[in-house]
């Protein structure tokens, strides 16, 4: 089997949110930092969002959210080429964020938030990643339902894709991704892990967001900064099933449980 090129999307929140002072001066630079750390770690993208997208979060206006993520992309672009994902849902800040130097769409409402958003697409000509996602992170996590959650996303994403080619979009822009914890509950979001290969008969490249998330703590007891190791052992099991693009906050560990995986891989 080949896993050839797996590449490694380190994650960078610019939420604010987080810190007493509300500042985004603090914001930035300890946006700024982490940067400089996730591409010393050897991320092959850098995954940028300022609009949080956890469960039941309340969501960000417009203006915030440009505030948040332009000045960071200018920023790491004057000082290094690693591509730049722009997480959102705003055709705004898509538009924005990829005049600052931003080079690929991470659009956690596969292009049904935003009807401007097909627009920037077709304009840009970027990739794009679509995910799955089952309601809204308003409600996603009140009772998840599928009767069959791989036949479902599989129908999902074929709809997705003839609808935005029909719209003009170049299939070979397009990245899938099962959208783990965004409407599935724990047994959901293992069987997705389990047959992620199905994904690949799409015949795109199949992106996973597995880091810290709470299907890992659910199964571990651990708290969200104590499951890197077990996230590396997922993004591990991950490349044997073929995906393409691993999302993740550790990058370190994950270059390392790759490397493993792609060794064994590629044994005799
Ligand atoms: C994912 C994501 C998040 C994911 C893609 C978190 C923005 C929640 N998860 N984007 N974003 N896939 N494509 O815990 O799984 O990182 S936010």
């Amino acid at each position: 089997m080949t896993t050839a090129g797996v590449r490694i999307m380190g994650i960078l929140n610019v939420t604010p949110d987080s810190f007493s002072d509300g500042g985004t001066f603090n914001s930035f630079d300890l946006a700024l930092a982490q940067a400089e750390r996730l591409i010393a770690d050897g991320a092959d993208i850098l995954d940028i969002g300022g609009e949080s997208t956890r469960p039941f979060a309340a969501p960000v206006p417009l203006a915030e959210e440009l505030q948040r993520t332009i000045p960071v992309i200018e920023a790491i672009r004057r000082r290094h080429d690693t591509p730049i994902s722009i997480d959102t849902t705003k055709a705004e800040v898509a538009r924005q964020a990829l005049a600052a130097g931003a080079d690929i769409i991470n659009d956690i409402s596969a292009l049904r938030h935003d009807p401007g958003m097909l627009d920037v697409v077709l304009d840009t000509g970027v990739p794009v990643i679509l995910m799955h996602m089952q309601g809204t992170p308003a409600d996603m996590q009140v009772e998840p339902h599928y009767d069959d959650v791989v036949a479902e996303i599989l129908l999902f994403f074929e709809e997705r894709i003839a609808a935005l080619t029909a719209g003009g979009v170049a299939r070979e822009r397009l990245i899938v991704d099962p959208g783990i914890g965004f409407g599935k509950t724990l047994s959901h979001n293992l069987s997705l892990l389990k047959h992620l290969h199905r994904l690949t008969a799409l015949g795109l490249p199949v992106l996973l967001g597995h880091s810290r998330k709470r299907f890992i703590g659910e199964l571990s007891g651990l708290a969200v900064q104590q499951r890197d190791h077990l996230t590396a052992i997922v993004s591990a099991l991950s490349v044997r099933e073929g995906v393409s693009i691993i999302r993740v906050h550790d990058v370190a560990a994950t270059r390392q449980a790759v490397r493993l995986a792609e060794a064994i891989a590629s044994a005799d």
